[in-house]
């Protein structure tokens, strides 16, 4: 053997150890779907949950389960506990200044639905606000439904042929008038990484906003809040193995503290008079009604999970099969990819269609193999509109999935081909 097929060899060695390693701790990925080993290739619509989370969440709930914040008994203490802990873990995980710059809100959706609500009072009508054509609608309607009710201008970012969105036209973009940026930390149709940091700096010497939406980046590359100089950043715990229904909106302390909160009822309050109220100090000011403490202890445990692996790790393991994934589907003809075929600012989300066959379709043949993959639009009708595709099919890697998988994948778009009389 030569040294080169020598380090391929181990190369592959390393891929299979890695997942395989890590796949043991899922129980849900250990099952046959339609009689075959179960591949999920989803993990960009939600990954899965490993047993640290799972015992987490069903520790607390089988010994400490209360309501948080609003009780002297010796369990709502506990759980008050519980849930400041998981909220100082996740300002740990993302550099915030300060535990109480993080919100914890349902999912992505929510939180900039609850900032474009609050920023309602910082904005003036002609003001404009940026985001890109790429955007999932979670950062579209919420910025939509702001400027109808405040009459503002909504302009949008245009990607290059490469899916990526050049400085120059943000730089082109940005006006005196621009008050709001809102931009996706990597997009989940084409796995494209904009230059968030770059982007922020761009905005701000226009004094605007800075809004990440990081459901895409959080999961999967390392973010420093701090670094990047977001003004806001939000995710979803479902995306980077927590359960659903948990997520986080960061937002830097002076901007939060000038801000009105979005959902007003208990838990938000200072004094309430029949006319009239004043507001908790932050975090509480935004988290009006009983919080979700099991979901947020479970994104504690997930995201000590993966720092436990590291998230530098775990990103070089998913590019690395999306170079393998990438190459193999680049050599088939009847592939069309819908975003970048190199690796450059890329993370492991691969769109694609099959000539001539629906995407649904798609899913559905390589779903009798076992494998899940996502179709559709993806939440992302502006961008499908901009490069005129109806619709794609997605696979979306963690650190769960392996080489040996990505072939299994490969075998059954050769099904799916046969299945509609193409031939290979
Ligand atoms: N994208 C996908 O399959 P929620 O649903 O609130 O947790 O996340 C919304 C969201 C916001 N921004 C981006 C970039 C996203 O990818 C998503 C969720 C999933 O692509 C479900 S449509």
């Amino acid at each position: 053997m030569t040294s080169k097929q020598e380090s391929a060899v181990n190369k592959n060695k390393l891929d299979h150890d890695f997942a395989q390693k890590y796949k043991a701790d899922f129980p849900i990925l250990n099952q046959q779907i339609n009689g075959k080993d179960l591949v999920y290739f989803d993990n960009a619509a939600t990954t899965q949950k490993p047993e640290a989370v799972l015992e987490a969440v069903n520790n607390y709930n089988r010994t400490i389960n209360a309501n948080p914040h609003r009780g002297a008994h010796t369990l709502s203490v506990r759980a008050t506990e519980a849930y400041e802990n998981a909220r100082a873990k996740v300002s740990n995980f993302i550099n915030a200044e300060k535990a109480e710059e993080i919100i914890f809100t349902r999912n992505t959706t929510e939180s900039l639905n609850l900032l474009a609500n609050s920023l309602e009072a910082v904005v003036e009508e002609g003001d404009e606000i940026l985001i890109s054509v790429l955007e999932h609608h979670s950062n579209i309607l919420p910025w939509q439904q702001l400027a109808e009710r405040k009459n503002l201008n909504l302009k949008f970012l245009y990607p290059d042929q490469s899916y990526r969105i050049p400085l120059s036209e943000l730089k082109e973009k940005l006006t005196d008038k621009t008050k709001i940026l809102s931009i996706s930390q990597m997009s989940n149709v084409s796995g494209v990484i904009n230059p968030v940091k770059e982007m922020a700096e761009l905005a701000h010497q226009k004094d605007a906003l800075v809004v990440v939406d990081g459901a895409q980046g959080a999961p999967h590359i390392k973010t420093d809040v701090r670094d990047l100089n977001a003004d806001f950043y939000a995710f979803s715990g479902h995306k980077m193995l927590a359960p659903m229904g948990i997520g986080v909106l960061y937002g830097k302390k002076d901007l939060l503290e000038e801000l009105p909160p979005f959902l007003k009822g208990g838990g938000m309050i200072e004094y309430v008079k029949e006319q009239g109220s004043t507001y908790a100090p932050l975090p509480e000011k935004f988290e009006a009604g009983t919080p979700n403490v099991e979901g947020a202890v479970g994104l504690q445990a997930a995201i000590e999970y993966l720092e436990e692996i590291g998230l530098d790790k775990i990103k070089e393991h998913e590019l690395e099969l999306t170079a393998y994934a990438l190459e193999k589907m680049k050599q088939l003809d009847y592939v069309e990819i819908a975003g970048p075929l190199n690796l450059e600012n890329r993370g492991g989300i691969i769109s694609f269609n099959i000539k001539d066959v629906h995407s649904h379709d798609l899913a559905t043949i390589v779903d009798s193999e076992g494998i899940a993959i996502r179709s559709g639009h993806h939440c992302a009708q502006p961008l499908m509109n901009y490069y005129q595709i109806n619709s794609t099919g997605r696979i979306s890697f963690y650190l769960y999935n392996t080489k040996a998988e990505v072939d299994r994948f490969l075998e059954a778009l050769e099904k799916v081909r046969e299945v509609f009389g193409y031939g290979s």
